[in-house]
C-alpha cells in the first residue's frame, strides 16, 4: 500500500489504471468505512482511499479542531484490507486557493444544510477536486450521510461526471447505534443514552409499516420524545427516499432522517421504509 500526498505523485501512480475505486474519507476510520473498503473492492482492481479533514465543510462553531487525527492507525486498517493507494493531501495542497463550488437550495439550505449553512458546499467542493484528482470509475458512500450521497448523487448527474456513486449501508453497534468517528466525543452515560435516536427511528418506522399516514404528527412526536430524553433536536423527517422532498400522498419509498444533539455531540441517522 502506498501513502501518497502531493497530487502529482497520485496522478503519476494512478496513470495506466483501468479500474479505480474509491472510498473518500476523512479518516480515523471505524467499521463503517472498512466496509466501504469492502465494496469498493468488488468494483474496482485498484482501491484509492482518501483521507482529509476537510476544513470548508465545518461550521465556525464545529469540530474542525477536535476532530481526530488517527493517520497511523488508519492506515494500518486500510493495509490491512487490501487498499492499494492511500491519499493524504494537506490543507494547501487541496486548497491552495478560494474555491468556486456552489451548491443551491433546497439542498444548501434543507435537512442538515439548514443546521451547518455552507456544509454541502464544503462536501461538494472536495468531492469534486478529489474525483478530478482520483478520476475514479466507481466511489462508495455510506447511507448513514443520507443527505451527503444524495447531494454527490446530484453533482454528478448535473456535471456529467463519469464515476459510479455507490451507496453502502449503515452499519451499527450492536444496540443500534450507527457507527461514527463523533461517538467518542460522547460520554459513558451519553453513549448509553444515544442508542434512543435509532431507537425512535425504528419506532417510526414500524408506525409507517403499521399504516400510519400523518407524518407530520409522527415527526412532532420523535421530537418531543427525544427533547424528553435531554436530546437538542435539529430535526426529525419523513422524506421521499429518491428525492428528499416532502413525500406526496401515495409516496411508497421512504426515509425517515434526523439530527440531535446529546451534549456537545452531534448525530445523524435514518432508516428507509417501503410500504
Ligand atoms: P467521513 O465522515 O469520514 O465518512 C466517510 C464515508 O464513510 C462517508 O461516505 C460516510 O457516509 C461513510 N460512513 C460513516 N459512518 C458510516 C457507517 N456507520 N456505516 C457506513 N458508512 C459510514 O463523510 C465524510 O467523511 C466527508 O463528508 C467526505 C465525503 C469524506 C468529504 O469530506
Amino acid at each position: 500500500m502506498q501513502v501518497i500526498p502531493a497530487i502529482s505523485e497520485l496522478r503519476q501512480r494512478l496513470r495506466g489504471e483501468t479500474s479505480i475505486s474509491f472510498v473518500p474519507t476523512m479518516g480515523n476510520l471505524h467499521g463503517g468505512h472498512l466496509d466501504l473498503v469492502r465494496i469498493a473492492r468488488k468494483h474496482g482492481k485498484c482501491v484509492v482511499v482518501s483521507i482529509f479533514v476537510n476544513s470548508l465543510q465545518f461550521g465556525a462553531n464545529e469540530d474542525f479542531g477536535k476532530y481526530p487525527r488517527t493517520l497511523q492507525a488508519d492506515c494500518e486498517k486500510l493495509e490491512q484490507c487490501g487498499v492499494d493507494v492511500v491519499f493524504t493531501p494537506t490543507e494547501l495542497e487541496l486548497y491552495p486557493q478560494p474555491q468556486l463550488v456552489t451548491v443551491e437550495p433546497p439542498l444548501e439550505n434543507d435537512l442538515c444544510g439548514a443546521f451547518r449553512p455552507g456544509h454541502f458546499r464544503g462536501v461538494a467542493t472536495v468531492v469534486l477536486k478529489l474525483f478530478n484528482i482520483v478520476q475514479p470509475h466507481s466511489a462508495v458512500f455510506g447511507r448513514k450521510d443520507c443527505q451527503q450521497l444524495y447531494a454527490v448523487r446530484q453533482m454528478v448527474s448535473q456535471l456529467n461526471l463519469p464515476v459510479e456513486i455507490i451507496g453502502g449501508d449503515t452499519v451499527r453497534e450492536p444496540d443500534g447505534l450507527a457507527l461514527s468517528s463523533r461517538n467518542q466525543y460522547l460520554s459513558t452515560d451519553e453513549r448509553t443514552r444515544a442508542v434512543f435516536l435509532y431507537q425512535t427511528l425504528a419506532g417510526m418506522r414500524q408506525a409507517v409499516l403499521d399504516g400510519t399516514k400523518d407524518f407530520v404528527a409522527l415527526e412532532r412526536q420523535a421530537v418531543q420524545e427525544l427533547t424528553a430524553r435531554g436530546w437538542q433536536v435539529d430535526y426529525v423527517a419523513v422524506r421521499a427516499r429518491n428525492s428528499l422532498t416532502l413525500p406526496q400522498s401515495g409516496e411508497s419509498d421512504l426515509v425517515i432522517l434526523a439530527a440531535a444533539r446529546l451534549g456537545q455531540t452531534r448525530l445523524i441517522d435514518n432508516l428507509e421504509v417501503c410500504i
